[in-house]
């Protein structure tokens, strides 16, 4: 490549030199189109990993991927490049998983939801009304609560690096607002691939459709499902608003994100390497969570332009809901009562 770099620069000035101009010039563009990045040239990456993220290119988490990955190899001077591949062209967030469990992808960050059928203890983070807010969810996610539930994934060919923001999660329709808990009896609401979600969708009465995100926009404007439910950034981002304008804010899941790296990859990096990876994840966690705030303020102010119907669920209706949703506590947490306490406790503080 820097032979063949050097040659066309040599071959340009003779050409210029015997005066044939209109030839210079166009090996000259093509000569500075192939000019490349310092670094590339002096630095050849020892590893080239791959990073899944099934959102947009200007999504919070996407960027923080981007931010991790720049981190990572201003760190390591280039030997670790990792390439993010957004808009879930790797899969939908069951399938990278699996591939991260056996490494054919090295990185990714996914929903909870999903991760929660392959590490079943994590669901207790993401159980209906749980938390009092956004501050409540940190002050758990950061402390050793947090960490404990990051230990949780060891054996399970996955590495949890860190945890990232995804707000909270709201109904929305196709025909008409949800605006009690009786009005989703019958609807067919579409949700992640948790059977949480699905059981959380069948105790308020409701017909749960278990769909990858992917799939939502065309089920909802083709009419195979009523609703759905999801943050202000993901309604906005994949427009599902343009399908389903009904928004209800009854907030009933916070459901946090993870960064995850294969364990197979783990274990082929040095243990300062995975020092780096670790510091760089957290870093990029801060970073999106910055951006989290920011998008979701935009998106509630970009679906309200769009004209959407937004219905804010009064705090007794939400009572009722998280009433309705309290017998998937004992189901699912269970055996995890005494961290519930913990996590509650928190909230108080
Ligand atoms: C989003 C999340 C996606 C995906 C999606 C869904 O909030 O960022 O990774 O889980 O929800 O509803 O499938």
């Amino acid at each position: 490549m820097k032979r063949n770099h050097i040659f066309s620069l040599k071959y340009v000035r003779n050409r210029m030199l015997a005066g044939i101009f209109f030839c210079a010039i166009g090996i000259g563009i093509s000569a500075c189109e192939r000019t490349e990045p310092k670094e590339a040239r002096t630095t050849a990456p020892e590893y080239v990993f791959t990073y899944a993220e099934n959102q947009a290119e200007d999504y919070p988490t996407t960027l923080g991927a981007y931010r991790f990955a720049e981190l990572v190899k201003e760190r390591t001077e280039g030997r670790i490049e990792i390439l993010v591949n957004a808009k879930g062209v790797l899969g939908d967030e069951r399938t990278i998983i699996e591939q991260l469990q056996f490494g054919g992808i090295d990185f990714a960050r996914v929903s909870l939801s999903p991760l929660s059928e392959f590490v079943s203890g994590l669901n207790v983070l993401q159980m209906p009304y749980l938390y009092t807010g956004s501050d409540h969810m940190w002050n758990v996610l950061d402390g050793d609560i947090g960490e404990e539930f990051m230990e949780l994934l060891a054996g399970s060919g996955l590495v949890g690096l860190s945890w990232y923001d995804a707000g909270v999660r709201n109904f929305y329709c196709t025909k008409t607002p949800i605006q009690k808990l009786e009005d989703i009896r019958g609807l067919r609401i579409r949700v992640q691939e948790s059977e949480l979600m699905r059981v959380m969708i069948e105790v308020l009465g409701g017909e749960a459709v278990p769909m990858a995100y992917e799939e939502v926009y065309s089920a909802l404007e083709t009419g195979t499902i009523d609703g759905a439910e999801n943050n202000w950034p993901s309604y906005e981002s994949v427009r599902h608003y343009e399908v389903a304008p009904y928004y209800s804010v009854d907030e009933h899941t916070r459901v946090p994100e993870m960064q995850l790296m294969s364990e197979y990859t783990w274990g082929k990096l040095s243990l300062e390497d995975q020092e780096i990876i670790r510091e760089c994840a957290h870093a990029s966690a801060l970073y999106e969570r910055e951006l989290w705030t920011q998008r979701a303020k935009a998106s509630e102010k970009r679906v309200r332009a769009a004209g959407c119907t937004v219905v804010e669920m009064p705090i007794e209706e939400r009572i009722r809901f998280r009433e309705a949703m309290m017998p998937i506590y004992q189901k699912y947490c269970a055996d995890y009562m005494d961290v519930i306490e913990r996590i509650e406790a928190e909230g108080e503080k």
